[in-house]
């Protein structure tokens, strides 16, 4: 067969960085970074490197796997025997409880493939199901509220104009390490020095001296108190007279609510909150508005709070009031080759508040409901109470707030199924797991990100391999159980009636190839020449370069309110502040603030089993500001308990002055007990044990979870005995 080297791209995080893999006899052998990549050009991290070792992985699960009858641990059966059971099983469910018991939860790999999720949604929504959970609500789903609620658009995902803004302001982003998100840029620490390279800043708002806020301006904040903050920045704008007045006339309404909103925050008001003195603000909120241009971003630091639709709210508008909104260099709307925000508009998918969750009353955001919540909904009894569940490309049970409560809840369903790479701590009692394909192994065009490249770009994929084993690709699986079922499961109501005539015809192949074709830049079927297609696409393997910038003025066609402005004063938002003013900051009893934190070699939950990644001995560590850890009797190294109104974690402590004095960092996506030996050997603990999965502890706007911020103490732990628990042992429900 010999050596095969394949030009692809990498789907671990949102940079997309292209990659060449080596393909010896059917197998990959290397992976190196793509020098001849437009954007990424040679550029790739660790994790892209390391994804290899997933690809190769003996702990992957490359054939079905059904559990063992009564007991622990799975047996390996063939497809057709696990497809015509889960089919039985699912029509079982549905006979006696309706379609709307059967639900799903894809988890944020899903979300990098362009054909599983949206087989997935198509899949429940034939069956007339709202139980569709994601990452999304503990991650975005506060933007796509924030969205909805300014723009009449949940899907409409304005950007940062990395390449020719002269101000960067960084709300709860760490870049330098996560490769950015919710924006798509390769490269993404050349494009911020290049900022500063050109007489530009970069501020970053962060309650720890994270790696992008060493590199740049660090302004240390409170977890969680971003909304203090953002309000009195807009009212320095405001009382100094800084707000661009052509902007809000002619781009916005019900400016003037928002102006009174921030009139009752000075800085000195609430610089007792934020921990940021009112003269930095000031200075902030006057550089803000002078910059000739400037983009305001937040990200998951600004969404995993109590108020994050609000603070995604308040970023925008920081944008609109000083002029940058939809402007070159400011906070605009990327071009898409395929327009989803479009799409999904047209085809009634970009939904906000469409219904109301059935446990706890909250607002769908583009169809989904609060994952915090699952496990309720199976255990709570009633009309739709959720009886079957599929998880793809997820691992709640370590990234859901409670996993104790979720996965206790998982085994009383009557048919619990996952699709993954691993067995991991969520899917470990599933009734099968069956095996994914990795993104080396399918084609794939990044159809969620191509209106988030601050250069607007697109590529195709072939697979670099032929599947592992019997590994299969999502949405071939979910046309199997629609088949089961008698449904299709095509993304939209007008795909689902034709696809009964079409039939097979419809793959994703071929709808992505005809949206394509038919988009902003496509050859419109033969009429224009040089227009994209799937044809020309595969003929450039390295990618196509759409325009060299993003497109501005291009507002009016965006929003869908219909006075096509920018709603400044949505009630929804008025009641957040109503809300903020009244919130209470301390309970005694958990003085510290505890917050996430992403490593490099680190990726949510599912790459610890990467012996590259793991190298050195890496251990999981709360980081701990030395005044704290000495007011407590904390040593370097040593143990300690963290303690929320939720639940207790016992940790290994570093100490740094690079958290501010008062929070507590802890990385999210350890503690294994899955099926992955290196993983269950690197200990730790799941964080998600301290996050509170009650209703009343969500955000009410979007259902996020509260991660950023817990209220926690920390106790000193005489450690005699070891930390973490036996590799294979699950931990105690705490
Ligand atoms: N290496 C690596 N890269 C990743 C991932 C990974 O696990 N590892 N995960 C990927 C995923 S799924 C995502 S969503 C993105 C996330 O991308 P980012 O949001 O850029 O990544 P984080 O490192 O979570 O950055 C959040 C920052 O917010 C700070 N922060 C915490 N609480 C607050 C607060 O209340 N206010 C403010 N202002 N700041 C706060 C944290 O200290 C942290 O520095 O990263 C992606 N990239
Ligand atoms: N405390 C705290 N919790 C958090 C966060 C935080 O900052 N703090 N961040 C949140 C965020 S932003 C996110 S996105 C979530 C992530 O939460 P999840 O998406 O629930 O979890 P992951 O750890 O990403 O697990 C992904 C799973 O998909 C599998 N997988 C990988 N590739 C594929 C594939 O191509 N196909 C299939 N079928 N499976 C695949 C992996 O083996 C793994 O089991 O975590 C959230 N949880
Ligand atoms: S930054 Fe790393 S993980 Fe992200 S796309 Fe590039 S190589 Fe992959
Ligand atoms: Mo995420």
């Amino acid at each position: 067969m010999g050596v095969d080297r394949k030009v692809t791209f990498c789907r671990i995080c949102e940079a997309h960085c292209g990659m060449v893999a080596t393909v010896e006899d059917g197998a990959v052998t290397q992976l190196r970074p793509d020098r001849e990549h437009p954007l990424s050009s040679g550029y790739a991290c660790p994790k892209g490197i390391a994804m290899l070792d997933v690809q190769n992985d003996p702990d992957r699960v490359v054939h079905p796997l059904k559990r063992r009858a009564g007991g622990d641990g799975f047996d390996r059966v063939s497809w057709d025997d696990a497809l015509a059971d889960i089919g039985a099983r699912l029509r079982a469910v549905r006979d006696r409880h309706g379609g709307e018991a059967i639900g799903w939860y894809m988890g944020n790999p899903g979300a990098f493939s362009y054909s599983h999720p949206l087989w997935v949604k198509g899949f429940l929504d034939a069956l007339g199901s709202r139980h569709y959970y994601t990452a999304s609500s503990q991650d975005v789903a506060n933007r796509f509220a924030a969205s909805a609620l300014l723009y009449g658009c949940s899907a409409l995902l304005p950007i940062p104009d990395l390449q020719r803004t002269d101000f960067l302001l960084v709300v709860g982003a760490n870049p330098l390490v996560s490769h950015g998100s919710v924006l798509t840029a390769p490269r993404i620490k050349d494009q911020l020095h290049a900022i500063v390279g050109r007489g530009g800043r970069v501020v970053v708002v962060d309650p720890r001296r994270s790696e992008t806020a060493r590199a740049f301006e660090h302004v240390a904040v409170r977890p969680d108190t971003d909304a203090w903050l953002l309000l009195s920045l807009l009212h320095v704008i405001f009382a100094e007279g800084l707000e661009d007045w052509r902007a809000l006339v002619h781009q916005t309404e019900g400016y003037g609510w928002l102006r009174d909103a921030a009139a009752a925050h000075p800085p000195e008001a609430t610089e007792d909150r934020t921990g940021v003195p009112a003269q930095t603000v000031r200075a902030l909120a006057r550089d803000l508005a002078a910059a000739p241009s400037a983009a305001v971003y937040g990200r998951t630091g600004s969404c995993l709070g109590r108020f994050g639709t609000l603070v995604a709210f308040l970023l925008d508008s920081l944008n609109v009031v000083t002029g940058n909104l939809d402007a070159p260099g400011g906070w605009v709307f990327g071009r898409p080759a395929i327009a989803l925000d479009e799409i999904a508009e047209l085809a009634g998918l970009a939904t906000y508040g469409k219904w109301r969750s059935r446990v706890g009353n909250f607002p769908e955001v583009l169809g989904a409901a609060p994952a915090s919540l699952m496990h309720r909904e199976i255990r709570e009894p009633g009309p739709g109470q959720l009886r079957a569940l599929l998880v793809s490309a997820g691992n709640p049970v370590l990234s859901v707030p409670d996993g104790a409560a979720l996965q206790a809840a998982l085994g009383e369903l009557d048919l619990f199924v996952s699709l993954d790479l691993y067995v991991t701590e969520t899917n470990r009692h599933a009734d099968y797991v069956l095996p994914a394909t990795t993104f080396l192994e399918r084609e794939d065009l990044p159809i969620a990100f191509l209106g988030l490249y601050t250069t607007p770009f697109v590529q195709w994929t072939e697979p670099v391999v032929e599947p592992r084993g019997e590994a299969r690709d999502e949405w071939e699986v979910v046309s199997a159980l629609g088949d089961a079922l008698g449904v299709s499961p095509l993304p939209t109501p007008q795909l689902r009636r034709l696809g009964r005539r079409l039939g097979k015809l419809v793959t994703p192949r071929r709808l992505v190839d005809l949206l394509l074709r038919t988009g902003p830049e496509g050859d419109w079927l033969g009429v224009r020449r040089r227009g994209l297609s799937l044809r020309r696409l595969r003929k450039a393997p390295h990618g196509v370069v759409v325009s060299q910038h993003i497109p501005t003025g291009v507002l009016r066609r965006k929003v869908r309110h219909p006075s096509g402005k920018v709603r400044l004063d949505p009630p929804e938002i008025r009641a957040e502040v109503d809300r903020l003013a009244a919130s209470n900051g301390h309970d005694p009893a958990f003085p510290l603030r505890l917050i996430g934190l992403r490593e490099l070699r680190s990726h949510n939950s599912w790459m610890h089993n990467a012996p590259l990644l793991m190298r050195g001995g890496r251990t999981h560590a709360a980081r701990v500001n030395p005044a704290d850890a000495e007011r407590l009797g904390l040593a370097d190294g040593g143990a300690a308990r963290i303690v929320s109104p939720s639940g207790a974690a016992e940790v290994t402590v570093k100490v740094t002055d690079e958290m501010t004095e008062g929070t507590v960092a802890l990385p999210h996506g350890w503690g294994h007990y899955g099926g992955w030996q290196v993983a269950n050997a690197a200990g730790g603990v799941n964080s998600n044990v301290l996050a509170s999965s009650r209703a009343e502890d969500l955000e009410p706007l979007a259902g996020m979870a509260f991660l950023n911020g817990i209220p926690v103490r920390l106790e000193a732990v005489d450690r005699a005995a070891p930390v973490e628990a036996a590799a294979d042992a699950e931990p105690a429900p705490a």
